[in-house]
């Protein structure tokens, strides 16, 4: 089981899903990045993990979909709207089904897993829950930001003064969740942004000690190469919260979640006493990369 968010972690789940049989591999997403906009529900993260495994995503963002156009977007502007989210025509059909399908009744996951089968993804991609969660995030400059106003509209840029998981409190783990936290022999934290992604799963109630409770190697990826982030703001983020941006800080940050820890091997400095951990090469620049890293990882955690 892998618990993901965002760019980094769609590619270390497209590595572990090329070694991995369909079965073996269930990917819990967040859902916290997830907004309305145009009446559409959008799911970021879930829609980045989905064309990552089906081969779709523009690869050059690591988001949306390769070659898409962006007709829709120069009509809205033609009306006058302020189009700073930028949605591609063949993505539009993804929100348009989903927020169909949403209306009709459907639960996230029931989408999420009709949406994916439909491209003929095959591991199993659960949202964290079936209740909607939102991340906002306290900035100097802005006062509270929704996330993706703050990410994508002003570009991580802002200083952040602190984060809230809004909705967090009601949510509820699905069935689908529980079933798969229990069957789980793995349970690897991807190389996400641990207080944008990761952060607001562990917030569902029950999701953090279900998870801890699990007698089984629970690892997590550092997102921190050389006190720097691979892509987005997560090193920037960490000094405006007060850590230093560091592989260990991650590591004290999970705490007992984890019992082993995939550093990377520029960091070969760092130690850490209370874990199993391994230095690696993460950096992923190329998709061959993926596909080593996801099985260095688990060829480690066989030793565990
Ligand atoms: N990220 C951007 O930086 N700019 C965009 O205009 C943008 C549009 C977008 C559309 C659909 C989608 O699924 C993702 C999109 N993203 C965009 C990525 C995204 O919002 C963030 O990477 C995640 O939410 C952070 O994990």
């Amino acid at each position: 089981m892998a618990l993901v968010g965002g760019v980094g972690g769609a590619k270390l789940a497209h590595g572990l899903a090329q070694i991995l049989a369909p079965e073996q591999l269930t990917i819990i997403v967040n859902t916290a990045d997830d907004f309305d906009l145009y009446g559409l529900r959008i799911c970021p993260d879930s829609d980045t993990i989905m064309y990552t495994l089906a081969g779709l995503v523009d690869k050059s963002n690591g988001w949306g979909i390769g070659g898409d156009t962006t007709h829709m977007l120069g009509a809205l502007r033609r009306y006058g709207q302020d189009t700073w989210f930028r949605l591609g025509d063949q993505d539009m059909a993804t929100h348009v089904l989903r927020t169909s399908w949403l209306r009709a009744g459907c639960t996230q996951t029931q989408v999420t897993a009709r949406l994916a089968a439909a491209l003929g993804v095959r591991p199993q991609i659960l949202p964290m829950s079936d209740e909607p969660v939102a991340t906002l995030i306290d900035t100097v400059e802005y006062g509270e930001l929704a996330f993706q106003h703050y990410f994508v509209r002003y570009r991580w840029q802002p200083t952040v003064k602190g984060l809230r998981y809004v909705g967090a409190e009601q949510a509820r783990l699905t069935p689908q969740v529980t079933a798969a936290l229990a069957k789980a022999d793995v349970i690897l934290i991807a190389p996400s942004n641990p207080w944008l992604s990761v952060a607001p799963i562990l917030a569902v109630p029950g999701m953090r000690a279900a998870l801890v409770a699990r007698p089984i190697p629970r690892v997590a990826v550092t997102p921190i190469i050389a006190g720097q982030a691979v892509k987005g703001p997560a090193a920037k983020l960490m000094v405006e919260l007060g850590y230093l941006p560091s592989a260990a800080a991650v590591a004290a940050y999970y705490g007992d979640l984890i019992n082993g820890f995939v550093y990377d091997k520029r960091d070969s400095g760092l130690s850490f006493p209370a874990l199993r951990a391994v230095a690696l090469d993460t950096w992923m620049q190329s998709e061959g990369d993926r596909v080593i890293l996801a099985r260095e990882i688990l060829t480690w955690i066989e030793g565990f």
